[in-house]
């Protein structure tokens, strides 16, 4: 590897990457141990982390994986806690895990809309809050936030998500402002919709076998004219979580297949 390549290396780093036992963040971990990194995640149940150890494995990865509720605050210091005792100080956390809850405003009851803020924006800040100090102590850190093309838009029955990934890309700048000079650097990754279990239902086929209307909605208004897939995450993470991104700070890399370019197709 020449010495310009090298900055895109994560050897000797350790990365965790919350709720990662599959789908977005599982696609990350995995990119961000090909390029060297030491994958450290998180889920909720015992049973998954089981399952996310498993189909690490499966790619040659040995992953450590613990049982923590990202929302609870006692539990991520312990988790973080555990993991510098265990595996090593985070040089890299990835605040992926998230949930939606498709329901219109009117029909959505207060407590739902403050469990996804609870796990879409209190939790990224939790788990922030818990790395940064190990990070200001390592003199470096890299931050990536997993945002969304609803940090900029709204949809019809996504409120609440809206306004937790609207916040997450503020928390981002906040945190690039709050910490750019310890030389951590805070960014987010906004997904267009890719095909994971949390858009399965907007993908689903109709009882004829035909697509699901939303499903012919996205990909036309979509250049690339396609859904994206886990895959597509890999490279801007990678960059993201790398020195060659070092002076990149507090910007939001949307990978949407040009969505948030495009007009939409003139009728
Ligand atoms: P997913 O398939 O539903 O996976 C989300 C993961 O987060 C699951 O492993 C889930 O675990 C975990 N999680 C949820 N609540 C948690 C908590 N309190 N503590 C720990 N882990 C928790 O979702 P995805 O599509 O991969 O999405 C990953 C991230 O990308 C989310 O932040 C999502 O909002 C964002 N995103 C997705 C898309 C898309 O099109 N798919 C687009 C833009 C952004 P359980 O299974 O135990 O609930
Ligand atoms: C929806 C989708 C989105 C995606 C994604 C888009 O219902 O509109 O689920 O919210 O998950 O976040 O970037």
């Amino acid at each position: 590897m020449n010495a310009f390549m090298k900055n895109f290396s994560l050897e000797g780093k350790v990365a965790l990457v919350t709720g990662a036992s599959y789908g977005i963040g599982f696609s990350i971990a995995t990119a961000l141990s090909d390029a060297g990194a030491t994958i450290v995640f998180n889920d909720i149940k015992q049973e998954l982390v089981d399952k996310g150890i498993a189909a690490y494995q499966e790619k040659g990865i040995k992953a450590h994986g613990y049982v923590c509720d990202v929302t609870n605050e006692a539990q991520v210091q312990e988790m973080v806690a555990k993991i510098r005792e265990e595996v090593g100080i985070i040089d890299i956390l990835v605040n992926n895990a998230g949930i939606i809850k498709r329901i219109p405003m009117l029909e959505m009851s207060a407590e739902d809309f403050r469990k996804v803020i609870d796990v879409d924006l209190n939790a990224p800040f939790i788990v922030s809050k818990a790395c940064i100090p190990g990070m200001i102590e390592k003199g470096h850190g890299k931050i990536i936030n997993i945002c969304s093309m609803m940090s900029e838009l709204g949809r019809e029955t996504v409120s609440a998500y809206a306004a937790a990934k609207g916040g997450l890309k503020m928390l981002t700048r906040n945190i690039c402002s709050e910490y750019g000079e310890a030389n951590i650097q805070c960014n987010g990754i906004g997904p267009g919709y890719i095909e994971t279990p949390q858009t399965a239902p907007l993908r689903e086929r109709q009882p004829d076998g035909s697509r699901h209307p939303f499903d012919q909605f996205i990909v036309s208004k979509t250049p690339a004219a396609r859904w994206g897939t886990t895959e597509d995450l890999k490279g801007p993470a990678v960059f993201l979580a790398s020195d060659a991104s070092n002076f990149v700070n507090g910007h939001i890399l949307y990978v949407d297949g040009g969505i948030l370019a495009y007009i939409g197709k003139q009728p």
